[in-house]
Order: structure tokens, then sequence, then C-alpha cells
């Protein structure tokens, strides 16, 4: 029998401590934000709200550099957001009247600005969903033990959550993924969240090599590679 992929979660503790200030981090960001880079025209940018560390603010940044449309980043974490959002999460985007609260419609606004398709096949959408899927119970899981203490070993639901983690894994290593950029949106999907277990180090994909190769491949794709998590950033998810 395989071993259980989430296993491999070392505790947080320490892991969640702050090894930088908030100002040294944001030294190391990438230059992608700045509006000036993608800019057309002299309408205000759209604002999207989000942190530096979340994997579906990872996502919308990312379609932003490929699309091209301006847009800023407002750096928002959970907490001062929860009255700003119904969804009291992150991201959400705001262009002009329009409020959009989930990284999906907020990734296909983004692509039809620019007369592009978001998820043009029902394989697209399987694939964005089971990745989607796997990153909330891995968030779910992160969010338990960040805020009551709580871990998989003691609750069944999150047991639940992590052999579900375990199984989306291994049903994406089984998929044809490309080992090169560009990526799609579903592709996208499943970068950011293997992306981000590695820089939380919440999950090990050891022995998928399908997915190793994915993200070596990912890694070197640049609106990927501008967008990686700053280290020793703050504890937001
Ligand atoms: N379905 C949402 C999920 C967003 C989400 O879960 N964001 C996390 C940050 S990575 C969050 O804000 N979690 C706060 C909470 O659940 O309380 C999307 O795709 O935008």
């Amino acid at each position: 029998m395989s071993r259980p992929l989430w296993s491999s979660f070392v505790s947080m503790g320490q892991r969640l401590m702050p090894k930088a200030r908030r100002g040294e981090s944001q030294k190391q960001r990438p230059g992608a934000w700045d509006c000036s880079r993608s800019k057309v025209g002299s309408e205000p940018p759209m604002e999207l709200y989000g942190s530096y560390t979340s994997p579906y603010v990872r996502q919308c940044r990312v379609v932003v550099i490929d699309t091209g449309v301006p847009c800023k980043l407002v750096e928002t974490d959970v907490a001062s957001s929860a009255g700003k959002t119904p969804t009291m999460r992150i991201p959400f985007l705001r262009d002009g009247d329009l409020q959009l609260n989930d990284s999906a419609s907020i990734c296909r606004y983004l692509r039809e600005r620019v007369g592009q398709t978001f998820l043009p096949t029902v394989r697209d959408q399987e694939l964005f969903s089971l990745a989607g899927t796997v990153l909330d119970s891995a968030i779910n899981i992160f969010l338990f033990e960040r805020n009551d203490g709580l871990l998989p070993s003691q609750s069944k639901y999150l047991k639940k959550q992590a052999a579900r983690v375990d199984a989306g894994l291994r049903a994406l290593n089984e998929q044809k993924l490309p080992f090169a950029g560009p990526l799609s949106d579903a592709e996208i999907r499943i970068a950011c969240l293997l992306g981000w277990g590695r820089f939380r180090k919440r999950f090990s994909i050891e022995g998928l090599d399908n997915l190793a190769r994915f993200l070596e491949g990912a890694d070197a794709w640049p609106p990927f590679a501008e967008t990686e998590p700053p280290e020793g950033a703050p504890p937001p998810v």
C-alpha cells in the first residue's frame, strides 16, 4: 500500500512564525504588480485584494501577468478583508462598481477582457475542480490546525480531508500534464496547489513523478515564477 502523502506533514509550530518582518518580505516581491508594466489606456486599474502567499490569489496574479490586463494588488489579509466580501475570504476583485469574490470568476473576467476563454473544455473544468478540491481540503486542514490547534489525527472529518488530499494528488499525478509553460487555467490551478504545498510544507509529492516534473516546468514559466510567494512570508495562508 502506498504511503499517505499527508503523513509527511510536519507540525506547524515554528514554521509559521514570521522569519522576516513584513517589509523584508516585500523587498523580494517580483515586479509583476507594477501596473506600468501592463497598463494600457488611462482608466484606473482594477484592484485585486489578497496576499502574496494565498494560492488562489496567486492564480489570479498569474492570469493578470499572462493576459497583461492592468490590475493592482491591494495587499489584504483574511482578517482585514472580512467586512469587504461576503465570502470573508481572499481574493476578491474590484473593477469600478463590479466586485467578484472568487478566484474562478476573477480569472474568467480577466481572460474575457482580452478575448480568451476560461476553461474551454469539460476536461479543463474537471482538472480545475479536482485541483481546487484538493486545495480547499489542504487549506481547511491548515486553518483548523492554525486557528483551533486541531490535527487530522484528532478529528474524523479532518482525517477524511487528509485522505482526500492524498487521493486527489494521486489522481492529478495520473493526468497528462505539460512539462513546460505556457499553462492553461486548469494547469495553473494545479501549479498553485503544488507551489503552496511546497511553500507551506503541507504535503509531499515524493513518488508522484509526473507532478514533480510538471512543477519543475511550471517554475520555469515566467508568470508562475514571478508570483512565487516571498521567503519568510508571515502566517496568513
Ligand atoms: N473558492 C475561493 C477560495 C478562497 C480561499 O479559500 N481563500 C483563503 C485564503 S488562501 C481564505 O481566505 N481563507 C479564509 C477562511 O476560510 O477563513 C476562491 O477560489 O477564491
